[in-house]
């Protein structure tokens, strides 16, 4: 049995759930981090000295992984469990979506935080709007990006999806759900189109269709 520590509300949680999804394991999932606490408890912290969300356990005996660090989490999984299909096993097909997971990570996600933060998790009275603006500013080119990037393919990694929509699946999930209130971000028909196909995924269910409260 996979053990998951997160709260749903953590765009690295959902990562982790939507891919266990995908793969069809069988998995628990212990609500953890923000207003669950446990992070910072002896137990947890010995499975995470990070003390945030998500980790994972999995396997028995010599097999056993314990790992924090969301995408590696989901190359783990895919590795494990889908080698030369969600994991490519033809090396220039694995390194390229190893290329985009760690671009969501070191790039897309650095930039679009403050704009999530501000608007979704910040009272309106305490929004600081330079912040918001450097955040759009810098998340827009890198969407940008990316939708030029799908102009030619239908998924991040090619034609078929692979462990690289999941992370960047997520943080369109997040972009997208900023409150329209407050922000209407540009036409990117690409992007647009792959995130509906990746919406319409019966294991995106529960993770891509949840608010971002
Ligand atoms: N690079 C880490 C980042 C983990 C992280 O910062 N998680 C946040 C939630 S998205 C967290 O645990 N925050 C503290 C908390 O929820 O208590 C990963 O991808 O797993």
């Amino acid at each position: 049995m996979l053990n998951i520590w997160g709260r749903m509300s953590s765009i690295n949680v959902r990562k982790v759930v939507w891919c266990a999804q995908e793969l069809g394991l069988d998995f628990q999932r212990t609500e953890a981090g923000g207003k669950f606490g446990v992070v910072q408890t002896p137990e947890y912290l010995a499975l995470n000295p990070n003390a945030v969300v998500p980790t994972i356990d999995d396997g028995e005996g010599a097999e056993r992984v314990t790992l924090w660090e969301s995408n590696v989490i989901v190359r783990y999984l895919c590795a494990r469990h889908s080698l030369g299909d969600l994991y490519p096993s033809e090396l220039p097909a694995r390194f390229d979506a190893e290329r985009w997971m760690d671009w969501q990570q070191t790039t897309l996600n650095r930039a679009s935080r403050d704009a999530f933060i501000q608007w979704v998790r910040t009272p309106p009275a305490q929004r600081q709007p330079a912040l918001i603006q450097a955040s759009v500013c810098a998340t827009e080119p890198l969407f940008a990006l990316l939708d030029a990037h799908l102009a030619t393919r239908a998924h991040v990694g090619g034609e078929r999806f692979t462990m690289a929509d999941i992370p960047l699946g997520c943080e369109a999930h997040r972009w997208f759900g900023l409150p329209a209130s407050e922000y209407q971000r540009p036409a990117w028909p690409h992007l647009e189109r792959w995130y509906a196909a990746l919406l319409a995924r019966p294991a995106a269910r529960g993770v891509l269709d949840l608010s971002l409260e």
